[in-house]
C-alpha cells in the first residue's frame, strides 16, 4: 500500500498525522512538494519528498525514482513538466524512468488517469483543494495483480464519495 499527499503549503502538523496513521503499514509514503518545509526537518524520516513551486530549499530533489510493491514510480510536484497544460510531459519522464506510475502535485485536485500504459495520479491538497472537489485529501494505492486500486481519504482518514477507483493496470 502506498500513501501520496502533496502541496500542505506549512500545514506541518498534517504530514505529522498522516504519517503517524500509516507508518507502520505503508510500503512507502510519499510527500509530491509545496511542503514550504525545510528539507532537513525531521517530519522526513520515513516520508519521501520532492521539491515543489513554493519549496526554496535546495536540499530537495526535483524528482525521485522509488521502488516498492513490485513498482517503480516517478515523482515530481509537476510545475517542471506543465502539469496544467497537459500530462504528456509527465508520461514521458515516466517512460525514461521506465516507471510506470507517475505521483505529482500542483494542481491541488485529485487526478486519477492512465495514459500512454501509465497512471498519473494527483492526490490533491492536504491544506489547499481547488476545483470541483473542495476536499483536504490524500490518496491510498493498493496495487494488485490486475488494477490500481485508489482510494482517495479525507483529513479523518475516511474514504471521499465519488473519489474510489480501479483502474486496469497497463
Ligand atoms: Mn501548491
Amino acid at each position: 500500500m502506498i500513501i501520496v499527499m502533496s502541496d500542505s503549503h506549512g500545514e506541518r502538523d498534517v504530514i505529522k498525522a498522516i504519517k503517524a496513521t500509516y507508518e507502520t503499514s505503508a510500503s512507502v509514503i510519499i510527500h509530491c512538494g509545496d511542503s514550504e518545509l525545510p528539507a532537513s526537518d525531521d517530519i522526513w524520516q520515513g516520508i519521501s519528498v520532492v521539491k515543489g513551486n513554493c519549496d526554496f530549499d535546495d536540499d530537495f530533489s526535483e524528482t525521485a525514482v522509488l521502488n516498492a510493491d513490485n513498482q517503480r514510480f516517478f515523482v515530481t510536484h509537476g510545475h517542471l513538466f506543465g502539469v496544467n497544460w497537459g500530462l504528456s510531459d509527465l508520461v514521458a519522464a515516466a517512460h525514461q524512468k521506465a516507471a510506470k506510475i507517475a505521483f505529482f502535485g500542483h494542481l491541488h485536485t485529485p487526478i486519477a488517469t492512465v495514459e500512454d500504459g501509465v497512471l498519473c495520479l494527483n492526490p490533491g491538497s492536504v491544506a489547499q483543494p481547488r476545483g470541483q472537489y473542495n476536499i483536504k485529501m490524500y490518496a491510498k494505492i493498493d496495487i494488485t495483480q490486475t488494477h490500481y486500486k485508489i482510494s482517495y481519504r479525507d483529513l479523518q482518514h475516511q474514504e471521499i464519495p465519488n473519489l474510489q477507483f480501479e483502474l486496469l493496470r497497463a
